[in-house]
């Protein structure tokens, strides 16, 4: 009788683990692109935690997620994701916290600096095995394309409405990329040089390369994506000197980067869609 019973709870506690592939995944996704206010998506997700937190019920998870948003001035934009990445997270079991990495007026607008300061601020919240650097423009359309950290970098907006569904170039690593937080640390992060718009995805394939990592990805129908149509952001413009800085990716790998971002933090919101924080980005413009 005590064996049996000593037996039976081993097996309870086996069964609380989330299994690798949730069964309540739906495959393709139409997408859901209508504005959304932050008070309704609040309604819809009374099961968030304050911050941004949303965890499975009944089991229990492998990875603890962070999902960092590089953010200025798209408010329609995040509630527009985060309806779609809410039900899509929950779908797959995830453990995931949300950050929104607000850079604020005047400096131009710095993805890879914000992606640093997102990473660097969420490890002072809690220990997250995995971080997702998400754009906030970006609706994921198939459930399989699963949320998770593995051996290698995952670059998950492979296919994109902007470009028919397809790679545009093959060292392409926009939109969406996960790593685990040693991935993260062992490539230093990304460059903080690319003050504007453009490189800062192609530099970080280079670090990623670099360290001897290959760059994971599914296949084109199962990680695609609508970017939600806009124009280039006023404090954006593309930088024209970022081809140049580029040839010295590897170069500048170890000396700039997730170890040099200089920034100040101006405010921390925990709410309870995200955990909302504002910063000023010290960059020499
Ligand atoms: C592409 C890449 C993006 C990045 C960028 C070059 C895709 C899908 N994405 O995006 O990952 O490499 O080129 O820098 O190809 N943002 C704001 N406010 C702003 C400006 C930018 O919130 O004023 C954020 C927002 O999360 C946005 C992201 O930065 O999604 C990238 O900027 P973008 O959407 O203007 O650039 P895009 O679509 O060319
Ligand atoms: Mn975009």
């Amino acid at each position: 009788e005590i064996l049996g019973l000593v037996s039976g709870l081993g097996q309870v506690n086996a069964s609380k683990f989330c299994p690798e592939k949730s069964a309540s995944l739906l495959g393709p996704l139409s997408g859901l692109h209508d504005d959304i206010s932050k008070e309704e998506l609040i309604k819809l997700f009374p099961e968030m935690e304050k911050g941004g937190r949303l965890r499975p019920k009944g089991c229990v998870p492998g990875q603890r997620l962070a999902v960092i948003f590089p953010y200025r001035n798209r408010h329609s934009h995040l509630h527009i994701v985060l309806n779609n990445l809410l039900p899509f997270l929950s779908r797959q079991q995830a453990d995931v916290t949300f950050f929104v990495i607000e850079q604020n007026p005047p400096s131009t607008f710095n993805r890879g600096a914000l992606l640093n300061i997102g990473f660097l601020e969420a490890e002072k919240m809690a220990r997250f095995d995995c971080f997702i650097f998400h754009d906030v423009d970006l609706i994921p359309l198939n459930d399989n394309n699963l949320y998770r950290c593995g051996p290698n970098p995952r670059h998950f907006a492979v296919a994109m409405n902007k470009y028919n569904f397809t790679l545009p170039y093959s060292g392409y690593c926009g939109g969406v990329v996960g790593m685990t937080r040693d991935q993260y640390l062992t490539i230093n992060g990304n460059s903080n040089l690319y003050v504007g718009w453009g490189g800062e995805d192609d530099d970080l394939l280079f670090r990623i390369k670099h360290k001897q990592f290959s760059l994971a990805r599914y296949d084109l129908k199962t990680a695609s994506y609508d970017m939600i149509k806009h124009k280039r952001d006023q404090g954006n413009d593309a930088n024209p000197l970022r081809k140049i800085i580029l040839k010295s990716a590897t170069k500048r790998q170890a000396i700039e980067g997730l170890n040099t971002v200089k920034y100040q933090v101006n405010n921390i919101t925990f709410d309870h869609l995200y955990t909302w924080i504002a910063v000023s980005v010290n960059t020499t413009d």
